[in-house]
């Protein structure tokens, strides 16, 4: 199964600008990047409630992110529409067939809460399409597929992993509440696993702030949620030396995971056994509860 988990190294995100801390008495209000998008990475609305755009730091080409077109909480709850407009971009990516072409595949990604990997507060959905992903892997990227869906199947390998993850397949043309209902199912579910707010009644389970850190993948046939307790781990050299710390949000869930150092690139690569052992740090551990549906 590691053989499975892709590792992408991009040392230009380590200069990424970062904001300014905001300390002293004339505290500003952090940029919101999609508060007011650029019309150059603007792509188009998706209904009434979101807009499509470009990820100005896109690691794979075609990295877009689904916006709420005003400002929602990263941290609430999702709603019927921020999952319907989603699959819509998922379905129209793969319906979009041009003679000579092959059909394509988006992976939809969201990461809530602090452990989750997420750092903007405006609501977004993240989508990279597969065959991006898989450009520059040996051999056209054919021992790799996208994790989430391999989650379906409980006994096969490729399915295991060393965190709890909660799975529903999608059934074709499925609709908004359907998915909004599957969502909270398996919400629910992460939140037992992560024994966080059981017991209080879905009332308060199920309305405004996330009771826990997770990540959610989307893609045309399944919907998964990871519940998350750290956003990563520290990387060890030979010499026992910490390089760096991997961080994971949740293109974890695709099977794939960032380092933005040569000594982490280095570590990770001579030692893969240790990227399992970050893996199993980063959520509830795998087991009788993390059940596929
Ligand atoms: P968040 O949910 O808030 O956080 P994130 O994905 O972890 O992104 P962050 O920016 O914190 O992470 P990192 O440097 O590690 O998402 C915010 C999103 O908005 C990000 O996609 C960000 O790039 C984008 N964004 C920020 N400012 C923007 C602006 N002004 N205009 C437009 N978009 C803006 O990672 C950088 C990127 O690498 C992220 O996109 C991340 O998703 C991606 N990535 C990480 N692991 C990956 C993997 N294994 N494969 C492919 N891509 C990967």
């Amino acid at each position: 199964m590691a053989d499975q988990f892709q590792l992408r190294f991009s040392p230009s995100l380590a200069n990424k600008p970062k904001p300014p801390p905001s300390s002293g008495p004339e505290k500003k209000k952090p940029f919101n990047p999609f508060e007011n998008p650029p019309p150059q990475l603007t792509i188009f609305p998706i209904g009434p409630s979101h807009t499509l755009v470009l990820n100005k730091f896109a690691i794979v080409p075609e990295h877009a992110i689904l916006i709420t077109s005003t400002f929602k909480p990263q941290l609430h709850l999702l709603e019927a529409d921020d999952l319907a407009a989603t699959y819509a971009c998922i379905r129209a990516y793969h319906d979009c067939l041009t003679e000579g072409s092959e059909r394509e595949e988006l992976f939809a990604f969201f990461n809530c809460g602090e452990h989750s990997g997420a750092s903007q507060p405006h609501r977004h959905m993240q989508l990279l399409p597969v065959a991006r992903m898989r450009d520059g892997l040996a051999e056209g990227g054919k021992a790799w597929s996208v994790l989430a869906n391999r989650l379906v199947d409980p006994v096969a390998d490729s399915s295991k992993v060393p965190f709890a993850t909660f799975v529903e397949k999608l059934n074709e043309g499925v609709q908004a509440e359907e998915l909004h209902a599957v969502y909270r199912r398996l919400y629910r579910r992460a939140c037992t696993a992560a024994n966080v707010g059981v017991g209080n009644g879905d009332e308060a389970l199920l309305q405004g702030e996330a009771k826990i850190s997770y990540n959610l993948a989307m893609t045309k046939d399944v919907m998964v949620i990871c519940p998350r307790t750290a956003e990563g781990g520290a990387v060890i050299d030979r010499e026992g030396q910490e390089v760096g710390m991997l961080s994971l949000n949740g293109t974890v869930l695709a099977g794939t995971a960032l380092v933005k150092s040569e000594k982490e690139w280095d570590a990770l690569r001579t030692d893969p056994e240790q990227l399992w052992e970050i893996l199993g740090k980063i959520g509830v551990p795998s087991g009788p509860l993390s059940t596929k549906i």
